[in-house]
């Protein structure tokens, strides 16, 4: 199963933007994971929509767009996204989640549906066919730097069985204290997309390497030893 990174951008010195992107271009890594946040579907406010565009004339590293807004469904022509980025929206921020999906995808996106800890993974079963990404929520959204909600471990591997049944490829992604350690138990449990924030990529000990380094050890163990 293949693994893949993203470094959540909020994370990053922000007064040092395209430096912080020519960092991780050099590392590599998968994705960039950019946080929206409306105020109102979370307390907080994060970057806004002028940073999808900003990002893309800086990289070509897909983006991956976690919507922390009420009613995206109503919203998403706000958002520059591209074909190949991911958009996840959040399972309890609309009514209408079929909806947004199926209009995500239909501007070559990959269709997201984020989870919150107290939302069962069987909110995705009847948009499976709809969905590309099941963003599985291990803090509760709005800050970093926070503590692993630990009874969403035994979800990741809930939603890697309900993914398995569809026909097509649904990738898994865990955002919240992906830490060197929570990340090798999240990989055991079957997710695929990793949001490196505070908690490894954007930590304080060693280089950005050397963090991503002990980052990719944690999440694909079998691939370091046999390199
Ligand atoms: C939280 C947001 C996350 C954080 C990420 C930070 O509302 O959706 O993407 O940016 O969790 O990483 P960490 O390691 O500080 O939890
Ligand atoms: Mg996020």
């Amino acid at each position: 199963m293949q693994k893949y990174i993203s470094p959540s951008i909020c994370c990053c010195d922000l007064s040092h933007l395209e430096e912080s992107v020519r960092a991780l271009e050099r590392l590599p890594v998968e994705y960039i994971h950019v946080d929206i946040m409306d105020g109102e579907f979370v307390s907080n406010y994060c970057l806004g929509t002028e940073f999808i565009p900003l990002l893309h004339s800086l990289t070509n590293i897909p983006l991956d767009i976690h919507l922390m807004i009420t009613q995206p469904d109503r919203k998403l022509d706000y958002f520059a996204f591209s074909p190949g980025d991911i958009v996840s929206i959040h399972a309890e921020s609309t009514f209408h989640i079929q909806k947004a999906l199926a209009a995500i995808r239909a501007r070559g996106a990959k269709a997201g549906l984020a989870i919150n800890p107290a939302t069962p993974v069987e909110h995705c079963k009847w948009v499976l066919e709809d969905l590309d990404v099941i963003l599985v929520m291990t803090i509760n959204p709005g800050f970093a730097g926070q503590r692993l909600v630990p009874q969403t471990l035994p979800k990741i591997a809930q939603a890697r069985q309900l993914a398995d049944t569809c026909g097509h490829e649904i990738l898994l992604e865990v955002d919240g204290n992906v830490s060197f350690e929570n990340a090798a138990r999240m990989s055991k449990e079957g997710a695929n997309i990793f949001v490196a924030g505070t908690s490894s990529l954007y930590c304080r000990t060693g280089t950005l390497e050397e963090r991503c380094h002990l980052l990719r050890q944690a999440i694909e163990p079998n691939q370091s030893k046999a390199g």
